[in-house]
């Protein structure tokens, strides 16, 4: 099969590919492209984003690192003292021996480079990819397992059913939940808002119109969520039950109990395909514990009427039903039982594996999942190997820090902290992305250095001691492609690099080079003659599925290619079905678990060997609650990918009073006098920060969200009174691992207060440039 060249003149980026709009030739902004049907406006922002003011300029040095008296005192002027700007070829000498000395000194494992991050599209480019390979050049360093995104389920799944990455490319596509899909029940939506991005491309948005599809087909949703807004179907076709926060695991529990009652579980595809149906049925009838998980149980925890559920129990089982569960309930204390009880309900539906039924994990996070578009390799840089062992699961960066040598649980092992002396980041934002910040901040003043290459002046790049100035992706040539995504996009630069600021590929070049490593680490490639390399390999891998690339040259020549259409057709689970000992499961038993023994033999009281439902540590319904009455959702922002492109015209236009908006139930909002516009101060034991109240009525009482995103700003980064005057959630979320299992994110279980601020509210101050100084 061959592919069409793409004639059009194309960027492409974490939110879509887009038309590039020139003027006498010279490219001046980005456009929606007229075949993408539903284009997001985040990416034209690219375009102001990268030229703004707060794009990193030239390397710089804190000041305090700079004339530091020995190590130990090296890190308690971070995010404090000013920066000096330096040479490119100061700051390299700098980074190389500072590398040289701690290698020498401490060895590789005292280097942390899991450089976790989203960074930008393009596959040559990808920060992460870059650095690892880099420090692997260096000998290696500690690395991060796992994903803030999927911390929880990415642990638990290849235990039950399969890894995350091959479930997630195996979903039902948009035309078979639209051919078969009846009853379409969610945990948590399907935010259409989140389906705006696509890691590496998203070139045809398909959410809306797949949604869509289903709807005119007849589909019903059910749309279990504290908000109303996640789920975008036609309102005749959706009901929405406002489940209070976190507590999901007790509905789907009691919904398989009911289906279990009413005896329409499917026994012969509980016999067949999987292993464990009757000691989980034992938890669930109550012979374990002595209560019954049915939905008179369910219905005062999740404070949802229990008649609804044992009527939707049957219809789940009369229908061609799916089960689909937001990524962000697996974010939560004990989040590995929200993957697991919608595994465990699907199954006694017995559904999983045909059309349009059983499970989804989920419909929504990105555009690709349920793209009917062919799986094709996309080029990949090879990272090299990594001879240092010593790892942490991602969410877990502070307490490695804070604790070297102290022991943790981990997926059925115990592992210990590394003594980290030198932290490297490229390509992501941990004063985003972590929980408890003024925790992190705490820990950030252990290491004796901080190198950190960035875009722009935002939090990370302001606790660093050295910066230096990475281009963007507009800034640079490459090759985009997401997992099954139509096109496979020449990126070409579109615009001069701001500043100095230099490729990450060629920052590291120059310091392998000063170390005596700069083959080891190019290999003798130019960047054009890596993006022919990797192409050339992506390339073999389409030919083995039965695809033409063109040659390179040609491909560049355009703007890329079109891959050839697919039929769709994609149904999960389909082989594992039609032939399960032929074709089983990677699991112990080759099928699906609902009873794990290889779980239940870790001995972890916080994750048992079968989906069980745990109090959360925070939560609506506990004693919390007294103190801090609001359960805060920290979901992701609509006009942003993480905090990139925060600063963007198209983000900054969305702020209430300059703050980043926190949504709140018109009624918890007149209790406090708080009305829509008012700045307000949203707080609990571990911190506070300042917010723009909006008023919704598309919300449950007593639920608040503040999405991720906004640029960290505390006023004292470190001090626990200190006030983050623009709204980042993870002032207030807790650092606590969902469970020994995973030890994943837990950033949804968290409760807060709210108050209006009275008197004139500290400037929001991080969209400045920081203080530079003289050496
Ligand atoms: N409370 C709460 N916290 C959360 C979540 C939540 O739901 N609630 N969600 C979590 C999830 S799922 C995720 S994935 C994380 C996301 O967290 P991150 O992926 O760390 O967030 P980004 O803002 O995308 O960070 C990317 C950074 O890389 C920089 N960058 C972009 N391109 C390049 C490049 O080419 N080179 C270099 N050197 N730098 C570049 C950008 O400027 C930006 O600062 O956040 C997590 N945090
Ligand atoms: N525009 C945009 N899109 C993104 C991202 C972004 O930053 N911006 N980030 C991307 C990334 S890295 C990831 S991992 C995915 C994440 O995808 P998800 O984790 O699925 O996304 P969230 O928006 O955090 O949460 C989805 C919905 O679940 C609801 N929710 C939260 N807690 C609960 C709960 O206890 N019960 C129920 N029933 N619902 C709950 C939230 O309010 C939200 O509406 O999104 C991706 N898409
Ligand atoms: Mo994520």
């Amino acid at each position: 099969m061959l592919t069409t060249p793409i004639g059009k003149d194309l960027a492409t980026s974490h939110w879509g590919a887009y038309d590039v709009v020139r003027k006498n030739g010279e490219a001046v902004g980005l456009t929606s492209r007229a075949d993408d049907p539903d284009p997001s406006p985040i990416g034209p922002a690219m375009w102001d984003a990268y030229r703004s003011t707060l794009r990193i300029q030239r390397p710089a040095v804190r000041r305090g690192w700079l004339h530091r008296h020995g190590v130990e005192t090296s890190g308690s002027g971070r995010g404090k003292d000013p920066f000096v700007e330096v040479s490119w070829e100061h700051a390299l000498n700098l980074v190389a021996g500072e590398l040289q000395r701690v290698i020498a000194q401490h060895g590789n494992a005292s280097i942390f480079g899991g450089s976790y991050g989203w960074a930008s599209a393009g596959r040559f480019h990808h920060a992460q990819s870059q650095v690892h390979r880099f420090l692997n050049t260096l000998g290696g360093y500690v690395r991060h397992m796992d994903s803030y995104s999927l911390g929880a389920g990415r642990v638990l799944m290849p235990h039950i059913v399969a890894p995350m990455e091959q479930l997630m490319v195996q979903h039902h596509s948009w035309d078979v939940l639209a051919a078969h899909t009846r009853l379409f029940v969610t945990f948590g939506g399907v935010p259409q808002k989140n389906a705006q991005v696509g890691l590496g491309s998203a070139s045809e948005h398909r959410v809306s119109k797949g949604l869509a599809s289903m709807a005119s087909a007849g589909c019903h949703f059910v749309n279990f969520s504290p908000v109303r807004s996640n789920l975008d179907v036609p309102d005749n076709a959706t009901e929405w039950i406002p489940i209070r926060p976190n507590t999901d695991v007790s509905v789907m529990l009691a919904l398989a109990t009911e289906v279990i009652l009413a005896g329409r579980h499917d026994l012969p595809f509980l016999a067949r395909y999987c292993v464990g149906f009757e000691r989980w049925q034992d938890y669930l009838l109550g012979k374990v514990d002595g209560v019954v998980k049915n939905a008179d149980w369910a219905a005062p925890i999740a404070d949802v009427p229990a008649q609804r559920l044992r009527e939707l129990a049957l219809q789940l089982a009369g229908n061609r039903s799916m089960v689909n569960v937001a990524w962000s309930l697996q974010r939560a204390d004990h989040g590995e039982q929200a993957f697991w009880s919608t595994v465990g309900l699907a199954a006694v539906l017995g559904q999983i594996g045909l059309p349009g039924g059983g499970f989804g994990m989920a419909y929504g996070p990105t555009n690709n999942i349920g793209s009917p578009d062919r799986l094709l390799p996309g080029p990949t840089l090879p990272q090299g190997v990594n001879p240092v062992k010593a790892f942490i699961p991602v969410a877990r960066i502070t307490d490695m820090l804070l604790s070297p040598g102290k022991s943790f649980d981990y997926n059925g092992e115990r592992h210990v902290y590394p003594d980290i002396r030198l932290v490297y980041w490229a390509g992501g934002n941990p004063f985003h992305h972590h929980q408890d910040l003024t925790r992190l901040a705490q820990a950030w003043a252990r290491p004796e250095t901080i190198v950190v290459h960035e875009q722009v002046w935002n939090a990370h790049a302001r606790m660093a001691d050295i910066v230096l100035p990475a281009t963007s992706t507009l800034e640079r040539n490459d090759i985009g492609h997401g997992t099954r995504d139509p096109l496979l996009i020449a990126m070409k630069q579109l615009m001069n690099p701001a500043g100095v600021s230099r490729d990450d590929y060629d920052i590291f070049a120059d310091i392998a080079q000063r170390m005596g490593l700069r083959d080891a680490f190019t290999e003798g490639r130019s960047t054009m003659q890596w993006l022919e390399f990797l192409y050339a390999h992506a390339a073999r891998g389409a030919k083995t599925a039965g695809v033409e690339y063109p040659a390179f040259t040609d491909f560049w020549a355009t703007s890329g290619v079109r891959l050839p259409p697919s039929d769709g057709g994609v149904v999960m689970l389909a082989q594992f079905r039609a032939d399960p000992v032929g074709h089983p499961l990677e699991t112990p038993s080759g099928r699906i678990e609902l009873f794990s023994e290889r779980i239940a033999s870790f001995g972890y009281a916080d994750c048992p060997g079968h989906p069980t439902w745990f109090e959360p540590a925070e939560w609506l319904g506990g004693a919390a609650a007294r103190k801090h009455p609001l359960h805060m959702l920290s979901d992701q922002p609509h006009t942003k990918l993480h905090s990139q492109l925060d600063h963007s015209s198209y983000s900054r236009a969305n702020k209430v009073a300059g703050r980043e908006p926190i949504h709140i139930h018109p009624d918890d909002a007149a209790r406090r006098g708080v009305r829509h516009g008012d700045v307000v101060r949203v707080f609990n034991d571990r911190g506070a920060c300042l917010a723009g109240a909006v008023l919704d009525v598309n919300l449950r009482p007593g639920v608040v969200k503040l999405s991720t995103g906004a640029w960290w700003d505390p006023q004292m980064p470190g001090d626990r009174d200190s006030l983050d005057r623009h709204g980042n959630p993870n002032s207030l979320t807790r650092d606590v691992g969902a469970s020994r299992l995973s030890q994943g994110c837990s950033a949804q279980t968290c409760l807060v207060e709210i108050e209006k601020f009275i008197g004139t509210p500290p400037p929001v101050q991080v969209f400045t440039p920081p203080l530079f100084a003289d050496a």
